[in-house]
């Protein structure tokens, strides 16, 4: 009987159970497999039906309603989802928020609940063999758990007995950069701002965060060239802008009401070029929920202009842009240029120009896959247009030369004096709904000294001046024994970073993993000597300290900082909030002193506030300003005209041609999301934009490309990547669909092709893994009969 069986699908049904959650899958990839064409069109009718049969399936109609009434109203939750501004509270709809926002609030407020029972029959052994979904299905996380080195079983424990447990465990290495204390994006600004204050009191930089896998790059390259990590347009900006790129960036599903704004921007008479190897439908047409118009008609075309580009091409197509700028001036002296703005506040003009002249078409042409006219008509945009935006997000930051390309795109603002000036702007879209704030709260390994000493004149301690680690150098200090406890508060890291199988180990070899967390994920399966699972609230929980409802705040995409207010019955009696876990843990770490009274933090988050308003520039008077229900915009010094470089200028920068050649017979692979999953965590096996259905394991790949490598539509394919290590990574049973994405590249999901991704191959400058850049080759499963 089994000899009958297919090959492929025996490899499956082993991928299915578990074999290694590198290759992990919930559902067989293929014999359920259903591919519809590619949509069009993102948002309408059926986006909200399916986010309500989502929450139903999670929880109760009531906490449903519940849930989406308060999503993103004024003293209401804040999405837990992306970091997409809220538009102002007085001109916000009811219902101002989207299907993906609220498929995420409702999967925090399930009604399904993990208990000790369900530990008792689980052991970590099992648990490790189940998929990312399964494992986030399970529910909510109630109350702490510890796997005790001689145990392969989580057992509950006290509050007290963990907390000391792992105060126990930090006072006992020989240094505090032996420990690591990662979070992702979803912490509020309180307890991100106590959680970097207890690393440096305690005597470590080491703060790793998803920021070093997300936008670390976009960071660098305007750090590096405007003097200020972040973006500066604001929500008019965009809506009055006369041309926004979107580039690298799946709108549609990632950032859903971003294409809210952008339809405000087309009315306003403005264009969008998008840059892109796939057709994402929500860069196509847009039909807006929230209208009559938007659910039952065509919808609105959003790309005037759609440039299909190899990956890793962007470098090349704005060099190519700044040439075709400098040599319409060259033709039309002095009206194309922003002279006044190149001379006020820029430097290097003189020699980026003299560099910029060096490209070749030809080389452009194999780098972008755009040709020449495509280019000019781009050109053409932009010599019509007087204010331009540049919107962008994981397609650049995850490439090698990602820095270079953010600088280059830079390079192509200023050369229109597209900076500071209304419609006109930077703006990396970030990701975690708080990742920006966790940021401007020190979450960084390398905090500027400013803030440092700032920290030192308000809690009388020095902080540490040495840079920490990032999350990739943390992996790699976990490997050799530098680092040996983890602490990860809010994220998943194990199935968030490169190279699953190399990471897995490097977890494994900790004397204490411990993780801060809502719902069970891969990280408390691949855990330390010692584990611990320490539940806590997540954002729509109601968070009540000495009976009084303590709100948070969080800061979006464009600088807007606002409170957040839980509104549900927490999911456990037992389960404390992030800050007064922080806080209880300082306490028995440090003991509790008058500079640092980590007990007051815990009692009234205000306190926290006070503190931020005195260390965090722009905070002053933090909790009366936050009291507004519509918050307040940080200001960005570039919106004055002020660039805190060295030079004191904007620094116009020459970034070499670099760009992805994959040999013959190999594609550039990316690794992305699918329309229903959120991160690391699948919430079903369809991406239903894409016409993906039941599975994730499937690549995407032009049909042309699938014809010259001798394949075939559904051909059941090993994915291999090659790296100058000469290890080979293997992602095993992917089904290849026939997709029109650009030629030479190639799309498949992120995390399970985690595993492809050298823990070397990083991004120049940023040290961010190169998800979006990873050369492989498909090797056909040689089918049995
Ligand atoms: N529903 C949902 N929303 C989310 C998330 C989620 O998982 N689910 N995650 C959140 C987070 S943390 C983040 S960082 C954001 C991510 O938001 P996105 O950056 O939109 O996310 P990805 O799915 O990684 O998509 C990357 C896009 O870049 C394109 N691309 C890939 N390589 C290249 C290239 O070389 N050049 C160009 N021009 N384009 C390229 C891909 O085709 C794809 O459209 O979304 C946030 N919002
Ligand atoms: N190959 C590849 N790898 C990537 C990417 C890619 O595109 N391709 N993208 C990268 C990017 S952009 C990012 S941002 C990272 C994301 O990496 P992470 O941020 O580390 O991962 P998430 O999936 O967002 O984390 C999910 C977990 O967070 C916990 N959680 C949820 N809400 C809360 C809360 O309110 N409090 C606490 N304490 N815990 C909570 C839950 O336990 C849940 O299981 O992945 C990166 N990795
Ligand atoms: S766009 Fe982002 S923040 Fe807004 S509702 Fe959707 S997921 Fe939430
Ligand atoms: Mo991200």
């Amino acid at each position: 009987m089994f000899a009958t069986i297919p090959l492929a699908a025996h490899r499956r049904a082993k991928h299915e159970q578990g074999n290694g959650h590198s290759m992990s899958v919930m559902q067989d990839p293929s014999d359920d497999l259903k591919v519809t064409p590619p949509k069009k069109w993102a948002t309408g009718a059926p986006a909200v039906a399916h986010a309500i049969q989502y929450s139903l399936s999670q929880t109760s109609p009531k906490r449903t309603a519940l849930t989406l009434l308060n999503l993103n109203q004024g003293k209401g939750i804040d999405c837990p989802g992306c970091a997409w501004p809220d538009p102002d509270p007085n001109h916000r709809p009811m219902n101002e928020y989207c299907e993906n926002g609220a498929k995420h609030v409702n999967d925090e407020a399930t009604s399904k609940r993990v208990t000790r029972e369900f530990f008792r029959q689980h052991s970590v052994s099992e648990l490790d063999e189940k998929s990312d979904y399964w494992l986030n299905q399970q529910g909510r996380l109630t109350e702490p758990m510890i796997k005790r080195s001689d145990s392969d079983f989580y057992e509950p424990i006290g509050w007290d007995e963990a907390l000391d447990l792992i105060a126990g465990e930090l006072r006992s290495l020989d240094s505090p950069n032996e420990a690591l204390f990662y979070t992702s994006g979803r912490l509020s600004n309180e307890a991100a701002f106590l959680l970097q204050l207890f690393a440096r009191a305690y005597g470590t930089n080491n703060l790793p965060d998803c920021s070093n896998m997300c936008h670390e790059s976009s960071g660098s390259a305007m750090q590096q060239t405007l003097g200020v990590g972040k973006g500066s347009v604001s929500l008019d900006d965009l809506h009055q802008s006369d041309l926004i790129f979107v580039i690298g960036q799946n709108p549609g599903t990632n950032h859903p009401r971003m294409l809210s704004a952008l339809e405000i921007a087309k009315r306003n008479g403005g264009e969008v070029v998008a840059v892109n190897p796939l057709p994402e439908a929500g860069l196509m047409r847009f039909k807006n929920p929230q209208k009559v118009r938007g659910v039952l008609g065509r919808g609105t075309e959003i790309a005037d202009q759609f440039l299909q580009i190899r990956p890793g091409g962007d470098l090349s197509l704005f060099k190519a842009l700044n040439l075709l700028l400098l040599e319409a001036e060259d033709a039309n002296p002095g009206t194309v240029l922003d002279h006044e703005f190149i001379r006020t506040h820029t430097n290097g003009f003189e020699e980026f120009a003299r560099r910029a002249r060096e490209l070749s078409w030809d080389q452009v042409h194999a780098a972008t896959g755009l040709t020449r006219a495509e280019i000019e008509q781009v050109r053409d945009r932009v010599l019509a247009s007087n204010s331009v935006i540049a919107c962008w997000a994981m397609g650049l930051t995850q490439q090698k030369h990602g820095v270079a390309t953010i600088r280059e795109i830079v390079n192509f603002l200023m050369l229109r004096g597209n900076l500071g000036k209304p419609g006109a702007g930077v703006c990396p879209v970030r990701g975690h709904s708080n990742v920006q704030g966790d940021r401007t709260m020190g979450i960084w390994e390398r905090m500027p000294q400013s803030f440092l000493d700032s920290i030192e004149a308000e809690f009388g301690f020095t902080p540490p001046s040495e840079h920490g680690l990032d999350s990739v150098d943390s992996i790699r200090a976990m490997l050799d024994g530098r680092a040996r406890f983890f602490l990860g508060v809010a994220g998943n890291f194990v199935r968030a970073t490169p190279d699953s199988e190399v990471t897995e180990k490097a977890l494994r070899q900790c004397r204490m993993t411990a993780h801060i967390s809502t719902k069970l994920n891969r990280s408390h399966t691949v855990c330390g000597e010692t584990a611990l699972i320490l539940p806590t609230l997540g954002r729509s929980d109601r968070d009540v300290q000495n009976g009084v409802e303590q709100f948070v705040t969080v800061e979006d995409s464009m600088s807007m900082v606002h409170a957040s207010f839980g509104r549900l019955e927490p999911a456990s009696e037992s389960l404390l909030s992030e800050v007064s876990i922080l806080s209880r843990l300082a306490r028995r770490v440090l003991g509790d002193s008058p500079e640092i009274p980590w007990e007051s933090f815990e009692e009234n988050y205000d306190a926290i506030r006070d503190r931020i308003s005195r260390v965090v520039p722009d905070f002053e008077d933090f909790n009366r300003r936050v009291a507004d229900p519509a918050g307040f915009r940080l200001p960005n010094p570039v919106n004055r005209g002020e660039f805190r470089t060295a030079s004191g200028k904007a620094e116009f920068s020459t970034n070499e041609f670099e760009w992805l050649d994959a040999p013959e017979g190999y594609l550039v692979l990316q690794s992305l999301r699918s329309h229903d999953q959120w991160n690391t965590i699948p919430y079903a096996m369809d991406d239903r934009y894409r016409g993906i259905h039941n599975a994730r394991r499937v690549v995407l790949v032009n049909p042309d490309d699938i014809a010259e490598l001798g394949l075939t539509d559904r051909a059941e394919v090993d994915l291999v990547s090659v790296w100058h290590d000469g290890v080979e990574r293997r992602a095993p049973s992917f089904t290849v669909v026939s997709y029109p994405a650009a030629r030479g590249s190639a799309a498949a999901y992120y995390p399970e092709t985690n595993v492809l991704v050298p823990l070397d191959s990083v991004a120049d400058v940023s040290n961010t893994p190169t998800s979006k850049g990873v050369i492989v080759r498909l090797e056909p499963v040689a089918q049995q009969s």
